[in-house]
């Protein structure tokens, strides 16, 4: 009898255990409505953005290929990669019955797209590492984290897969620029200067949209900074080095 007593007490106890981490979960709460008009419209831009955004993928690893020729197959596969995100982003698109937004999408990467295009141009393979394999990874990084959380089942599957590849993406810069570290330094935080305040720009302009996802800006700056300063202390940047860089966000 006793004994009974406490069995059931201590199931209630799992119970009541239970109850609580799933309602202080914040991964299981707040699944928007994904057949809403107004999550269709929000949607039919972050979809295309990403189209975008792996299309530019792609076509900048090949670029960097020209200017790295010995590494022309491991980024052949970087490339490659990006395509499949591509088709798979495509398809959650259409699962959803969106059609993208494209030329939004285009304009939103042009700034971006303009200064990779110059250093490509001068062959400054920093440059295009810092904005293709850093900036552009850790932002898709940062985003795709946030979204695997309140995303379809369907998209969520996808995204899951794609998020691993693009720490790869990610390694591969930040281990090039390891190893060339006391050449590049200069040019990196000059590239860095440049370019992290339009990816700043960039998360304030998607930042409404991504909201009506119900993925948060400040969650989304926060991934961004947790891979971004990451990667730069693999690279050998000391602290004060990498404050210096992340300040550039903010002014
Ligand atoms: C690199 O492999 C891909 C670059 C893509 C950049 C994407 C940035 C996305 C910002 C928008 C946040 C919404 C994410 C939702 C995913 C459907
Ligand atoms: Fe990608
Ligand atoms: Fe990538």
């Amino acid at each position: 009898m006793h004994n009974e007593l406490k069995i059931t007490d201590m199931q209630t106890l799992e119970t009541n255990k239970e109850t609580i981490e799933e309602s202080t979960n914040p991964i299981s709460l707040d699944l928007p409505d994904f057949t809403t008009d107004s999550y269709k419209d929000a949607y039919s831009r972050i979809n295309a953005i990403v189209i975008e955004g792996e299309q530019e993928a792609h076509d900048n690893y090949i670029s960097i290929a020209t200017l790295i020729p010995n590494e022309l197959e491991e980024l052949t596969k970087l490339a490659r990669m990006e395509m499949k995100h591509k088709k798979g982003f495509t398809a959650c698109g259409r699962n959803l019955g969106v059609v993208a937004d494209m030329e939004f999408a285009k304009k939103f990467f042009s700034k971006l797209h303009g200064n990779f295009q110059v250093a490509l141009e001068k062959g400054n393979i920093t440059t295009c590492l810092l904005i293709q394999a850093i900036l552009i990874e850790a932002f898709a990084i940062s985003a795709y984290n946030v979204y695997i959380r309140v995303a379809d089942p369907f998209a969520k599957k996808i995204t899951e897969g794609v998020v691993k590849d693009e720490y790869l993406h990610l390694n591969y810069g930040q281990e090039w620029l390891k190893e060339n570290l006391s050449t590049c330094k200069e040019e990196l935080m000059e590239a860095n200067k440049v370019n992290l305040p339009l990816i700043k720009k960039m998360l304030d302009e998607v930042a409404d949209d991504a909201s009506v996802l119900a993925m948060d800006r400040e969650e989304l700056m926060e991934e961004f900074m947790i891979a971004y300063q990451d990667t730069l202390m693999e690279i050998g940047l000391d602290n004060r080095e990498i404050a210096r860089m992340a300040m550039a966000a903010i002014v």
